[in-house]
């Protein structure tokens, strides 16, 4: 490791004791920086590397609920509010019983770069509770959102924090507290996004991070002149990117042959069509069931606690959660031939498996870049609720390709390697230069 790098990180596990999810996501970032910011003088001087890695605020809170049996719960809430140099902090909510502060620091550390790159001006921040959403009522679901939203509403707001979905967290969710924040606040303002269409809410923000990713790796392929007509694609996860993703694979002629859910995989070597993906967005998003129905409905086979990367592809799609393919699988798709990797998901590759996929030189787009057009649509949702407007589908999608397009070509900018494009350190340059400069601006804040 580089020294220099070295000496920041010992000084980030220092400070962030056993954190460690958080310091996998911040030596990833300063690895790419670190020869950039030597060559640029300035960042250092304004020590604006050690300023991004410490979040400007951390709420923990509190949730106390009564559950259907008339028991108290009580979980934990969070909000980290990373930096808000170009904008409002924004980023999702996580309802997950593995959510803690490292988690939540990690995310919205990635957030920030994600944000910068979409060309938009938000900030970066994520929340989000231990709370375990699976198994329980919609009641439960509503007390403990409203819970929850009683402390959050006193540190959200449209030009303050405008937070929106993550795992565990769906239209049903940013419904309740949405009502919640309403109430307390007795203000009618876009604090969330991800809302209903009637009530604020944008066309194709529930598509765009599945179809924004699907957009992403849609460039990468033409730097290889390549389409997706044919393409077998391995797809993890069951939920919102991985539902949406699977959509606009179908659309464009590939054929997507697992899925996946936190107990197993199915595979299913004949494609999950529009006909099976309908089946899947009805067992996952209202029966909400196991994807192990799947291969009892239509026959394939079911891996209990298997990821889906021995498959062989052509292209590859985490969506489900970080750290879901190691060194050994990321090796494993590339014996399998694998062509290129687009993460939907947030840091699904841990950081060997990531070297795997750049010492292979296959196309390999990280999350904060492939993932984007998520944050991204809910921006153009936060200008449509300023303007008291609403735009079509099409001038939505439009936006949506227009940002993915736009995020491809700065990470070619800042990651081009001879032939070879370094979408890490391209994402990770390219984000930086925007929130970096700004902070500059900014004087000693
Ligand atoms: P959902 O809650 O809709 O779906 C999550 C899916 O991933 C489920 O199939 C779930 O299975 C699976 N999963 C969750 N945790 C684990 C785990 N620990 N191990 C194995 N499988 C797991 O969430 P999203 O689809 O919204 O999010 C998926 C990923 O995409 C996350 O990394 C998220 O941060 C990222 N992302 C989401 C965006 C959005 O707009 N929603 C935007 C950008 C990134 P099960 O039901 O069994 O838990
Ligand atoms: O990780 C992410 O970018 C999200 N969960 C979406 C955040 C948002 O504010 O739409």
């Amino acid at each position: 490791m580089d020294k220099n790098v070295e000496v920041f990180m010992d000084e980030i596990i220092r400070k962030n004791p056993g954190e460690k999810e958080f310091h996998q996501a911040v030596q990833e970032v300063v690895e790419s920086l670190m020869p950039f910011i030597e060559k640029n003088p300035k960042y250092k001087k304004a020590k604006i590397l050690e300023r991004i890695a410490e979040p400007e605020r951390v709420i923990m809170f509190r949730v106390p609920w009564l559950d259907d049996n008339g028991e108290i719960q009580i979980n934990r809430g969070y909000r980290v509010q990373m930096n808000s140099a170009i904008g409002p902090y924004k980023g999702g909510l996580r309802l997950h019983p593995s959510v803690n502060l490292s988690i939540l620091k990690f995310l919205a550390f990635e957030q920030v770069f994600k944000n910068s790159l979409t060309s938009l001006p938000i900030g970066g921040g994520k929340g989000g509770s231990n709370f375990d959403p699976k198994g329980k009522t919609d009641t439960e679901v509503m007390k403990f959102c409203q819970s929850f939203m009683t402390e959050l509403f006193k540190h959200i707001g449209p030009d303050t924090d405008v937070p929106a979905g993550d795992i565990g967290v769906g239209g049903r969710e940013i419904g309740y507290l949405f009502g919640q924040y309403k109430r307390l606040a007795n203000e009618f303002t876009g604090i969330l996004t991800g809302k209903s269409l009637n009530w604020g809410g944008s066309l194709i923000r529930p598509e765009a991070t599945g179809y924004g990713c699907v957009y992403f790796a849609e460039e990468m392929l033409k730097t290889r002149k390549e389409s997706f007509k044919d393409k077998i694609c391995t797809v993890s996860g069951s939920g919102n990117v991985a539902q949406y993703t699977t959509e606009k694979l179908n659309q464009y002629g590939a054929k997507v042959v697992t899925l996946s859910d936190s107990s197993g995989m199915i595979y299913d070597p004949e494609g999950i069509d529009d006909k099976k993906l309908a089946y899947v967005m009805d067992l996952k998003n209202i029966k909400r069931g196991r994807i192990k129905e799947y291969a009892e409905e239509y026959n394939v086979d079911y891996y209990p606690d298997k990821r889906p990367w021995e498959i062989e592809c052509d292209l590859a799609f985490p969506s489900a959660t970080q750290n879901e393919i190691n060194k050994k699988e990321a090796q494993k798709l590339i014996d399998n031939g694998v062509m290129g990797v687009a993460e939907g998901a947030n840091m699904p590759t841990e950081a060997d498996g990531v070297e795997t996929f750049l010492d292979a030189k296959i196309l390999y787009g990280p999350g904060k870049a492939a993932n984007a057009g998520g944050v991204a649509t809910s921006a153009l949702e936060m200008t449509q609720n300023s303007q008291r407007l609403s735009w079509t589908r099409e001038e939505v999608d439009k936006k949506l390709q227009w940002i993915m397009q736009n995020i491809h070509q700065s990470c070619v900018k800042y990651g081009k390697e001879g032939d070879f494009i370094n979408y890490v350190s391209g994402a990770n340059i390219a984000g930086f230069v925007k929130v970096a400069d700004a902070m500059l601006d900014h004087g000693v804040v």
